[in-house]
This record gives structure tokens, C-alpha cells and sequence, in this order.
């Protein structure tokens, strides 16, 4: 059986970290020993995304309306620009990871001299794109680069970790199953914006065969040679 793995940080950003975050995850800095020691393995390909948004994104409480506009509690419909019959439901955010600012930029902490690229999404203002893969609508209206760097190395098993566990790396997780690679999550090196969030996620990896690991499950990938 072939067995190329990939290791993708989703999102080990300022804004989603303690102490200065804008949208900081409880812990969010606490993972980032895990995913260095992580990128000291022999996977074939290691990434790192950015979510990387416009000022006027769609997902910032700050550019709606009052009193549908309140960051963390406030959901509004988005639509499909390319289709209007598609729609979909999304919570509004902080400001965060606004082009070149300090919040958008990785953490220090992380060894990114052992990234070979870095996937930057979520820059298309009209839509919401937690997937560092695509936006969630049947028809993409935006897509990153990051299915086609792991096709071109002829990856077959993607391990996903960082920030947030209920969002960016869960939509990350189920787009890899559905882009044809055998998926898993580190859970230790993972954290979650709403921890109570994380048992449904865990159902949902069940259903599509996402698995949920420790950092001792990695047998596999440390003895990995090209
Ligand atoms: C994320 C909320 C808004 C994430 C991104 O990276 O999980 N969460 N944008
Ligand atoms: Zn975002």
C-alpha cells in the first residue's frame, strides 16, 4: 500500500493565539511544541495556512449592520455569488488576520523553516472559507493551491493540525476526505474555539473516516522514507 503523508498547520496565527489575539483560542500558543516536534518528522510535504482576510470581509461583525452584528454571537446568510439558490448560514468574527497585519502573521514560536509552503485563503470578501481547501458552496467561488501541491507530490494520507479545532481544521479535515486523501487529526495538537463543539465534530469525522490521533500514533510517519 502507498503511503505518502503530508502534515498541514491550519492557521497557528496571532489573532488566534493568547495573549494579544483578536479571536484568540483558550491554549492556542500551548500547541505549537507538538507541531514543531511534529515537523521534525519525514512527512513528504509539510504546509502551513493563512487565513488571510480583506479588511471588508464578509465575516467581520464590524461590517454589518447593528443589531445583527454582534462578534462570536451573530449568524447571517451568506449566498452564493455564482448562484443565489445556494446559501449558508455563518457566525460573524472579530476583525482577525487582516492582510499584513500582526495578526495574520504564524507565530514565532513555529519552526516554519521546515514548511515548504505556505496556503493563504478566506481573501475573497464575498464568501466564508474555513476549508483551507475551498469555500463550502457546491460551486466553488474560491479555491486555495493547497489540493494541488499535495497531488503533485503524490500524497496520499494528510495529517492535519492547529487552529481552531471546530472550524478551520474541521472543514480542512472533511475537504482532505473529500479531495481522496486518507485524513487524521492530531487531537494534541489541535485546540478549540467552543470545546463543547468537539464531540459532534468527532461524529462527523466518524461518518466520513477522519481519524482522530495522539502524538504517539505516528509510528507510520516517523519510519516514512521517500
Ligand atoms: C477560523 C474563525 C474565523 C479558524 C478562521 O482558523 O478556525 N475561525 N476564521
Ligand atoms: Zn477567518
Amino acid at each position: 500500500m502507498a503511503f505518502k503523508p503530508a502534515l498541514v498547520i491550519v492557521d497557528v496565527q496571532e489573532d488566534f493565539c493568547p495573549p494579544n489575539g483578536s479571536l484568540a483560542v483558550q491554549g492556542g500558543r500551548d500547541i505549537v511544541p507538538s507541531i514543531n516536534e511534529l515537523l521534525a518528522f519525514p512527512f513528504a510535504v509539510k504546509i502551513a495556512t493563512k487565513d488571510f482576510h480583506p479588511q471588508d470581509h464578509i465575516s467581520f461583525a464590524s461590517n454589518h449592520q447593528p443589531p445583527n452584528n454582534k462578534p462570536f454571537e451573530s449568524t447571517i446568510t451568506i449566498q452564493n455569488p455564482l448562484n443565489p439558490e445556494e446559501t449558508e448560514e455563518t457566525r460573524l468574527w472579530p476583525d482577525h488576520c487582516v492582510q499584513g497585519t500582526k495578526g495574520s502573521e504564524l507565530v514565532p514560536e513555529l519552526d516554519v523553516s521546515k514548511v515548504q509552503h505556505i496556503v493563504e485563503k478566506g481573501q475573497d470578501k464575498r464568501v466564508e472559507m474555513y476549508s483551507a481547501f475551498a469555500d463550502p458552496f457546491t460551486t466553488n467561488v474560491s479555491r486555495s493551491n493547497l489540493a494541488q501541491i499535495l497531488k503533485d507530490v503524490g500524497i496520499t494520507d494528510v495529517y492535519v493540525v492547529g487552529l481552531a479545532a471546530d472550524y478551520c481544521v474541521k472543514f480542512t479535515a472533511l475537504d482532505s476526505v473529500k479531495e481522496g486523501f486518507k485524513t487524521w487529526v492530531v487531537g494534541e495538537a489541535t485546540k478549540a474555539v467552543d470545546t463543547s463543539a468537539l464531540p459532534e465534530v468527532h461524529k462527523e469525522y466518524e461518518k466520513v473516516g477522519v481519524s482522530v490521533i495522539g502524538m504517539g500514533d505516528l509510528t507510520k510517519v516517523k519510519g516514512y522514507t521517500s
